[in-house]
Order: C-alpha cells, then sequence, then structure tokens
C-alpha cells in the first residue's frame, strides 16, 4: 500500500512524464513540418517512450492501491527556433526529469517504502540513458555545424538512430 505522500508525489511523475511526452511531440511535429523526416522520426519516437513512462508509473500506482490521475497538460510549444534549439531542450529536460526522479527516490527512503523505491531503479536507470543520448546528439550537431551545417546528414543519422533502437527494442 502507498503513503498518500509517495501517491502524491509519483502522481507528480506521472504528469512530467506526460508533459514529456507532449513536449516531445511538440518537437516532432515542428520537426516534420520543417521537412526533417529523421528528426521527427526519433522525436516521435521519443513522446512514445514517454507516454510508456508516465503508463508504467499509472500501473504501479493503481497495483499498489493508490490511483494514478491522468494529468491535465499545458499545451507546448509550437515552434522552435531551429534544431539546435531543439535538442537543448530535450537534454535540459531530461536533466530536468533526473532530478525530480531522484527526489522521489529520496522521498521513498526517507518513508522507508523501499519497494517503490526499487520499482523508480528502472527509471534512474534510463535517465543516465537518455541524458547520454542527448548529449550524444548535441556532439553530432556540433560536429556538423549546428543549423548552419549539414543538417541533411544530422536529419539522416537520425533516421538511422531511431531505426536502430527500435530493432533493439524489438530484440
Ligand atoms: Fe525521459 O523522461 Fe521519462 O523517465
Amino acid at each position: 500500500m502507498l503513503s498518500e505522500k509517495i501517491e502524491t508525489a509519483l502522481n507528480q511523475q506521472i504528469e512530467l512524464e506526460g508533459a514529456s511526452s507532449q513536449y516531445y511531440l511538440a518537437m516532432a511535429s515542428w520537426a516534420e513540418t520543417q521537412g526533417m523526416n529523421g528528426i521527427s522520426t526519433f522525436l516521435y519516437k521519443h513522446s512514445d517512450e514517454e507516454r510508456m513512462h508516465m503508463l508504467k508509473l499509472m500501473k504501479y500506482v493503481n497495483e499498489r492501491g493508490g490511483q494514478a490521475v491522468v494529468p491535465t497538460l499545458k499545451a507546448p510549444p509550437k515552434s522552435f527556433k531551429g534544431v539546435k534549439e531543439v535538442f537543448d531542450l530535450v537534454l535540459e529536460h531530461e536533466v530536468k526529469v533526473s532530478t525530480e526522479i531522484n527526489k522521489l527516490v529520496g522521498i521513498c527512503v526517507k518513508e522507508g517504502d523501499y519497494t517503490t523505491q526499487n520499482f523508480l531503479q528502472w527509471y534512474v536507470s534510463e535517465q543516465i540513458e537518455e541524458e547520454a543520448l542527448a548529449r550524444k546528439i548535441l556532439d553530432k550537431l556540433k560536429l556538423l555545424g549546428g543549423d548552419k551545417g549539414n543538417l541533411y546528414l544530422f536529419d539522416r543519422d537520425l533516421e538511422t538512430l531511431a531505426a536502430a533502437e527500435a530493432e533493439a527494442e524489438g530484440a
């Protein structure tokens, strides 16, 4: 059984994961309108993953006798200055998510809820990967010259990256 405090904290995380999904969905849609299909494919996939993170939390809350709340979300931005801004924002957002996950783990330790602490380890590992991925993408973009560089190559690379990730998940 979840304590009220943990239930509330998990519901806040559900909201954040839902907001992440919407945020990346907005970026994906914007990239698609700019003709950057590889970047948009990558971001659509990233948005789906965040929705999966949200659902995983919702199921956990309900299974443990709490009630998952479907969040009301603020509309994300409609447009972005460029690809560099998009991935800077992705990294910034992932760092924020990691901070929140760490805080959540801290609350579980304080409350003595080791079951939830254990459940959250999956998110801790996931955040390491997601931050590393965002940094890798930004490094690549820098190498190709940022928004003024070879966006065609960058777009193609992200298409390959999204396909490789999808294959790894299917394996
Ligand atoms: Fe990338 O944020 Fe979910 O966990």
